[in-house]
């Protein structure tokens, strides 16, 4: 095999202090020249200078001091240009390459290619190396000067703008940066521009710059961007260091955004909003994603990382980051519940399939398919905990020293963990196992009740277990933060949170003095990212529901209901009755916060309730599991009709539109009052709620009831003549139709808009709205007849061809085949085992899929 360890890694043989590049753009014939000041690091040994760079870079000269170099002496394969040692100087030396890409036939996104006419660049993580040679190696850190040589109007580079004339610009940065941060810009685009005083007094412009007739949708990422740079510098103390902040959305993008030094990239869905094209969700990952890029500088740029081994080293910690700015910015109660929602569904599921890995890995084959919910938000939470046991004072006394110790360095986990050491004195030599080991643990709770002459004493007894995973059979146990509340049998709060330190395979924990025995809120805040099991019934979780002071440990009993009652109905037993009278309290309960209600409201996922089968030892069926939830979710709806017909007609948000959270709140109860109704109504709110509504949130939320209900065809039309040539409302259109489909047709009708002339498949955004839109119907993409899984096997095929990036990423898709019965199991199996079989498939689609059948 091909991979790579991190066991391996040596510091690059050469110091590289400044890299020039001299770009002359057209579109199938650039030519880059790069200058590069390297010394040798050791002048001692003579090693030969590697330099990496593709199959797709063509050199046509290269100099050494000015001096064209032997042949002899230079080597090209197809990832690398070797010069022989006996060619280089012994001190400082500048080499100097010209080369030739060509950014019209680049398919793949990656390195320097056109979007919509437009050049731009992606380069992390191994992107540069379709630029020019180069070490492409974030440990490996140069100052830029760029100089951009074309007819197109706006040229944009990293740093500081030095000149600016018809055809030309030059740039320069000033911070060393990798090269994976380098970012080149040329298009005929337009600025919404304002400006940022930093807390030292220095004056940032700032450009949101957008394709002519956009505009007017860029003003909310402008005022996002606004509000990062004030809270970086409220909360974290960190300033912005140059004089310009430039943003480009893109239409061609392989992931959400790009944080290069000073020059944003952004796929154009996370930067364009309008009321009627956007919905509430947009705006709100708008705002995280602008934060996230932003918040960066610091975490990923000031201070980046050694190797790719160590990515959650920037991304745990920005994403983190940019959790907290949500919740500042908007409920942090309602915030916290999603981000459990979302790391249920993506890492847990990652966690306990076979593409688990810890969120460090030791080894890749591919690093970009290591950019995961793992290394993401799982690295998010492993700093949530680290807070938790450090405490607010101890994690702002961590950050302060590892800025302050780390800036301008390549570190690596060991370097963070340790200035938490440093700055708090404690030792986290078993904390760093959240780090290198894989897999969720499983965390068994027991309770039990003593009564005393001064009073009750509960007990908790915790055990810890992680399951197995690939490479990884024995787990030792980790540091698991609990945060445990006590409600007393009269709903009062009789213990207040309390964070149990559990370092052991089984540990015990008593509460003294209590008067009666109370009930355990355990968890509290989803204080670890663990499975929590603990023997509970019904009435205790409706108790919890109606009781607890911690909103995330109230949800999560609602959720449990649910769960417990779609368990049970879709392995035809009884159940639900529970929930429906809880929630029915819940809902009719006018001061609780109305995005709390929806939260609630809102049945668990199909999916969800597959996840919580397979953690019971059973397989899951999805036909079962669907028509389960369609059953619980009508009861819900007649038992409730009129409480939920109150909800609809009152949460109506009166004036012009804003995407601020307590709108948006409202507009999520009444949508979700809606989707229950939906269940009796046959679509007639739903009809008429799409053709008054004069926003894309409540109309895609009413599209997707009629799809349902399989009465969508006319509204459908409407958004077609409305948007046809808006690419991201069309893409919602590919999205919602295969995904809000009774899963019976969900297959067909993603294969009949497949062969539409929209479906530009070749475009990120189009061929996830539609690929994705059929794999988050459960039950649709798992069809036992294996429509789904064949679908979606011929596209990645026909994909990884074109973008390997986008086919490997969307082929996790088939990550839990293991789950399912035999004859599904077959069919998923089949079809990667189709995939695998294919000739020049590209290195990422080959490391997933065999990691699958592994
Ligand atoms: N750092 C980039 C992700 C790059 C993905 C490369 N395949 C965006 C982000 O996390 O902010
Ligand atoms: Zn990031």
């Amino acid at each position: 095999q091909n991979a790579r360890y991190l066991a391996d890694y040596q510091p690059y043989p050469f110091i590289l202090s400044h890299t020039a590049l001299d770009f002359t753009l057209v579109p199938d014939a650039t030519i880059v020249r790069a200058t590069l000041s390297l010394a040798p690091r050791d002048a001692a040994t003579g090693v030969d200078l590697v330099l990496d760079g593709g199959k797709d870079v063509q050199l046509l000269r290269l100099t050494i001091n000015g001096a064209e170099a032997d042949p002899a002496h230079v080597t090209r394969d197809d990832e690398a240009l070797t010069i022989a040692a006996a060619a280089l100087p012994s001190g400082p030396f500048t080499l100097e390459t010209e080369v030739q890409i060509d950014p019209s036939a680049n398919t793949a996104f990656e390195g320097l290619y056109i979007s919509g006419g437009m050049f731009c660049t992606q380069c992390e993580a191994e992107g540069f190396r379709h630029i020019t040679f180069c070490p492409d190696r974030p440990d490996v850190m140069a100052t830029f000067d760029v100089t951009i040589h074309s007819d197109k109007p706006v040229l944009l580079s990293n740093g500081n703008p030095v000149s600016q004339t018809e055809g030309h610009a030059e740039w320069h940065d000033p911070w060393p940066k990798p090269a994976y941060l380098f970012a080149l810009v040329a298009g005929d685009l337009v600025a919404i521009s304002d400006s940022f005083t930093t807390l030292s007094g220095r004056n940032v412009a700032l450009n949101v710059w957008v394709r002519p007739g956009d505009e007017d949708r860029a003003g909310f990422a402008m005022e996002s961007l606004i509000k990062s740079m004030k809270w970086d510098e409220d909360v974290y103390g960190r300033e912005y260091d140059l004089d310009v902040f430039n943003i480009v959305a893109v239409d061609d993008f392989n992931m959400g955004a790009m944080e290069n030094k000073g020059l944003n990239i952004f796929n154009s869905k996370l930067v364009l909003a309008s009321p009627e094209t956007a919905t509430d969700l947009d705006y709100e990952r708008i705002e995280g994603v602008i934060a996230h890029e932003y918040f960066h500088n610091w975490t990923g740029n000031r201070i980046t990382c050694r190797d790719w081994f160590q990515l959650c080293l920037k991304e745990g910690l920005t994403v983190f980051r940019d959790q907290q700015f949500t919740s500042d910015m908007r409920s942090a109660a309602v915030k916290r519940i999603e981000d459990v929602r979302t790391l249920r569904a993506r890492q847990f599921r990652e966690d306990q399939g076979p593409l688990a890995h810890p969120p460090r890995p030791d080894h890749y084959e591919e690093i970009n398919n290591f950019y995961t919910a793992t290394v993401y938000e799982k690295g998010a939470e492993v700093i949530g905990m680290l807070k938790r046991l450090v405490g607010d004072d101890g994690y702002r006394a961590a950050l302060d020293l590892y800025f302050d110790r780390h800036d301008g360095d390549a570190a690596t986990i060991e370097d963070w963990l340790k200035v938490f050491e440093d700055a708090t004195g404690r030792d986290l030599a078993q904390f760093k196992r959240w780090y290198t080991d894989a897999g969720t643990p499983r965390l068994t709770m027991r309770e039990d009740w003593a009564e005393g002459t001064a009073g009750g004493t509960l007990t908790l007894t915790f055990t810890q277990e992680t399951p197995p995973t690939p490479g990884q059979s024995d787990k030792q146990p980790r540091v698991i933060p609990i945060a445990v509340g006590l409600i007393g049998p009269n709903g009062d709060e009789v213990a207040p949170t309390r964070v149990l330190e559990m370092t052991e395979t089984e540990q015990s924990f008593a509460f003294d003095n209590l008067g009666a025995r109370p009930v355990v809120s355990a968890l509290r805040g989803f204080s670890a990212p663990v499975v929590l099991d603990r023997q509970i019934d019904d009435p205790t979780r409706a108790f919890l529901l109606a009781h607890d002071t911690d909103p995330f440990a109230r949800w999560e009993a609602g959720r449990d209901l649910a769960l417990s009652a779609l368990v049970a109905l879709s392995q035809g037993q009884p159940g639900g009755d529970d929930y429906i009278d809880a929630i029915g309290r819940l809902i009719a309960d006018q001061d609780a916060d109305p995005a709390f209600r929806a939260l609630c409201l809102a049945l668990p996922g199909e999916e969800e309730v597959a996840t919580r089968l397979y953690d019971l030892g059973a397989t899951p069926d999805p036909d079962a599991i669907h028509a389960a939830r369609e059953g619980l979710a009508r009861r819900v709806a007649e038992a409730h009709q009129d409480l939920l017909s109150e909800i609809y007609d009152r949460m109506v948000v009166s004036g012009s539109y804003s995407p601020d959270a307590e709108a948006a709140a409202k507009r999520s109860l009444r949508i979700a009052a809606l989707q229950l109704l939906n269940r009796i109504d046959n679509g007639e709110r739903a009809e008429i709620l799409f053709g008054i509504a004069g926003n894309m949130t409540e109309r895609m939320a009413a599209l997707a009831c009629l799809i349902a209900r399989g009465r969508g065809q006319t509204a459908l039309q409407v958004l077609e003549e409305e948007f046809g040539d808006n690419r991201l409302v069309m893409d919602k259109w590919f999205t919602v139709q295969p995904m809000a489909a009774p899963p019976a047709d969900a297959a067909a009708i993603a294969a009949k808009l497949a062969k539409l002339p929209g479906f530009d498949w070749k475009n990120p955004n189009r061929f996830r709205a539609l690929i994705g839109g059929l794999t988050a119907n459960h039950a649709g993409f798992h069809a036992a007849d294996g429509a789904g899984y064949d679908f979606v096997a011929d596209w990645l095929m026909k994909m990884d061809k074109v973008n390997p990036q986008i086919a490997a990423r969307m082929s996790t898709a088939f990550e839990t085949w293991p789950r399912y019965d035999e004859t599904r199991r077959a069919k998923a199996l089949a079809a990667l085992e189709q995939i695998a079989a294919i000739e020049g498939l590209s290195r990422n689609t080959r490391e997933m899929v065999s990691r699958m059948i592994a």
